[in-house]
């Protein structure tokens, strides 16, 4: 520990002197600039990357500021490195580490509003992309409309000029571009929603129409808001990555991010000015995103959530370890294949059999230690893109979907807020309280349980929930769950899946 505490920070000096910069942005043409909302590990590791790689092939000189909207931990990490930090991939065959430095400084809103209020107004911020992960959009899941009622949403708009909302601060900057005859810039969705841009946009202008109608009039008709799909697998960095990466390098690198070498980005090509060349780094920048981003959302993200709640209630820390349990790896491999597959129109140059079957090897890496703890967060705000949409479908195809609604009932047993032996789990989502109230009176009749959670519109569409065949499959399997255990359920499902094909046969 000593020897790690001894070891140099990273900042532009080292980076310097060791010769960790491939190409000084000193050295490069005029300055573009994209202010990015939410500057966790995976813009780091994602978007910041093919952006830097675009500008060495490109010799063009994007740069990022990245906002936090709360927390101050990511501007502690990267200011005295010089916004420098390695991103290192990894997986069985070993680590690769390369150091990026196309963050040029951090802002935390609170503390520094009219810095970031300043960067948005630029003439040279042509872009402002967002990772504010689910919940900061500040929606109803179900609907995908504005939430009026949500407490930040009701301050920013009493407050405009200090906004705490990602949907606030866009309004902000937008109302100011327009009041002042300046062209808009690209709002650019990286999160995890259907259809994220025109979602995104949908809000925006909810938010507008409240205050200015002609406000929401020209963001509609002048802002574009590509929709995108973002892949690659970022678990949280923990002090142990840290520590390993500072043994292996020799300096301290606290903003480091760890992640897999698999990585994937497709983009709506509707830019209201200039973008980095990142079709030359591997990005697709398409017409049609919708086919791509229903696979990985319905494919990797509802698998991964599915795994996340049962993988969890039966003791696994880590995604690998749920890998390694035969019955768990059956069950994906049937709801990818059986269940969601037919529900997704295969998107160009994709065979979906192929794709899920890489999915459950990404998944398998045991180098990234990736907590089914940090999937299985925000439930509230994931499980209805994830899993109910592909539900709805299959109530339309009328085929079967026991599968995935296992995993809804994993999820509503992993919110009731204790594992099977009794002690508590901290649940993290924005309706925690809300879902555990549903069960709280109602634990030991299943039927008025259900009845509760199929009157919670926020998570579960109108369709859902006057659906009867939905209403009973739910019904049976968290019964099932709650009377045996998730593991035993799990085997109660695999045999009647296997039963359904055979039948089919
Ligand atoms: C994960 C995603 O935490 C989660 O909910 O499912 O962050 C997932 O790792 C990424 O979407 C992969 O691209």
């Amino acid at each position: 520990m000593s020897e790690i505490m001894l070891s140099p920070r990273l900042n532009l000096a080292l980076a310097k002197e060791r010769g960790l910069l491939s190409v000084e942005s000193s050295e490069l043409g005029t300055v573009k600039q994209i202010v990015h909302l939410g500057i966790g590990a995976f813009h780091r590791a994602h978007q910041a990357v093919y952006t830097q790689q675009a500008n060495e092939m490109c010799d063009d000189n994007w740069q990022v500021i990245g906002v936090s909207l709360r927390s101050v931990s990511v501007q502690e990490q990267l200011r005295p490195q010089n916004g420098l930090y390695s991103v290192c991939q990894t997986d069985v065959s070993g680590n690769s580490n390369s150091v990026m430095s196309v963050v040029k400084d951090v802002l935390v809103l609170p503390n520094e509003p009219i810095k970031v209020l300043t960067a948005l107004a630029q003439a040279h911020t042509h872009i402002v992309s967002l990772t504010v992960t689910e919940k900061g959009y500040c929606h109803d899941p179900a609907s995908g409309n504005l939430d009026l009622e949500n407490t930040q949403i009701r301050h920013d708009l009493d407050n405009l000029s200090t906004p705490t909302t990602a949907i606030g601060l866009l309004v902000c900057s937008l109302k100011d571009r327009y009041e002042q005859g300046f062209a808009p810039y690209t709002v650019l969705c990286c999160d995890n929603l259907s259809n994220n841009g025109q979602t995104l946009k949908q809000i925006v202008i909810q938010f507008a129409e409240q205050l200015d109608k002609e406000l929401a009039l020209w963001i509609a008709e002048n802002v574009p808001f590509p929709n995108t799909m973002v892949d690659r697998i970022v678990p949280a960095t923990t002090k142990n990555d840290i520590s390993e990466l500072t043994r292996e390098l020799d300096y301290q690198d606290l903003a480091m991010v760890k992640t897999e070498r698999f990585s994937q980005w497709v983009i709506e090509d509707t830019f209201a000015s200039d973008r980095p060349k990142w079709e030359k780094v591997g990005v697709s920048l398409v017409k049609d995103v919708e086919p791509f981003e229903n696979a990985k959302l319905r494919l990797l993200n509802g698998a991964h959530s599915s795994l996340a709640y049962l993988g969890f209630l039966m003791g696994y820390d880590y995604v690998h370890q749920v890998m390694e349990n035969k019955d768990l790896a059956a069950f994906l491999n049937h709801i990818m294949q059986t269940e969601i597959i037919p529900t997704i129109e295969p998107p160009q140059g994709i065979n979906l059999i192929e794709y899920s079957l890489d999915l459950l090897q990404r998944f398998s890496n045991p180098a990234l230690n990736h907590r089914t703890y940090q999937i299985a967060m925000d439930g509230s705000q994931k499980v209805p893109q994830r899993l109910l949409h592909t539900i709805e479908d299959k109530l339309e195809q009328n085929t079967p979907f026991d599968g995935l609604c296992f995993a809804v009932a994993g999820w509503l047993r992993y919110s009731m807020g204790f594992d099977l032996k009794g002690d508590p789990i901290e649940v993290q989502d924005p309706l925690a309280d809300e879902l555990f109230n549903i069960q709280k009176h109602d634990f030991y009749d299943i039927d008025k349980l259900i009845d509760g959670y199929l009157t919670f519109e926020k998570v579960f569409s109108k369709s859902l929930c006057e659906s009867a065949v939905f209403r009973q499959k739910l019904t049976y399997w968290l019964g099932i769950i709650l009377a045996n255990g998730v593991e035993t359920a799990l085997k109660i499902l695999l045999m009647e899946c296997s039963n359904i094909s055979a039948e089919k046969v």
